[in-house]
């Protein structure tokens, strides 16, 4: 008999939105109800792509910015296979991060458009869902400092956010905003 392909659903949004938190609870909730349900994340430092791109986030290696979108989206294509192959077995997969980061991330810097951050995206397994969680600039303050990593300051996530923002405009894409309060 075949089975119902599993839906990929993708969760979004500037670092510290509780994105991770979310993920697994969504999981869990998924599984608990009877479906299939299995989490990834983006990037996946695992792999020997992902342990370039986690250098590069910790500081201890410098890459060209073009170059890092570039690893940055080799590494969710390294994994299409297998996130494939678990859809079609049925598996519902929540995606903490994928291709809005990164050209969110990466359209922030200098000298960046949107369009050409999206070009090595394009063709990627479309989400059924983006869910994006809606830090407030209240929020995000009561939340304290961004880590260490790169791209961990507050001027920096405010043009993220606002590269999300254009990103959402897109009709295409099935976006539900989920706006987080201070309480
Ligand atoms: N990031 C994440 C990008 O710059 N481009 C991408 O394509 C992706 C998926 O990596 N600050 C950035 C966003 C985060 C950082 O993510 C690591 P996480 O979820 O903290 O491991």
């Amino acid at each position: 008999m075949a089975c119902k392909r599993g839906a990929l659903i993708v969760l979004e949004g500037v670092d510290k939105a509780g994105k991770t938190t979310q993920c697994k609870k969504l999981v869990q909730a998924l599984q608990q109800s009877g479906r299939p349900a299995e989490m990834m994340r983006f990037p996946d430092r695992t792999t020997t792509i992902g342990q370039l791109i986690s250098a590069y986030l910790e500081k201890k290696s410098d890459l060209e910015d073009h170059t890092v979108h570039l690893l940055f989206s080799a590494n969710r294509w390294e994994l299409v296979p297998q996130m494939r192959k678990k859809l079609e077995q049925g598996i519902t997969l929540v995606v903490d991060r994928y291709a809005f980061s990164g050209v969110a991330f990466t359209s922030a810097k200098q000298g960046f458009c949107l369009d050409w951050c999206m070009k090595p995206d394009v063709g990627l397994p479309k989400p059924d869902l983006v869910i994006f969680l809606q830090l407030s600039p209240a929020e995000a303050t009561l939340r304290g400092q961004f880590g260490e990593e790169r791209y961990g300051t507050s001027v920096f996530q405010r043009a993220v956010q606002q590269r999300f923002e254009q990103l959402m405009k897109e009709p295409s894409v099935n976006w539900q905003v989920i706006r987080l309060s201070e309480h």
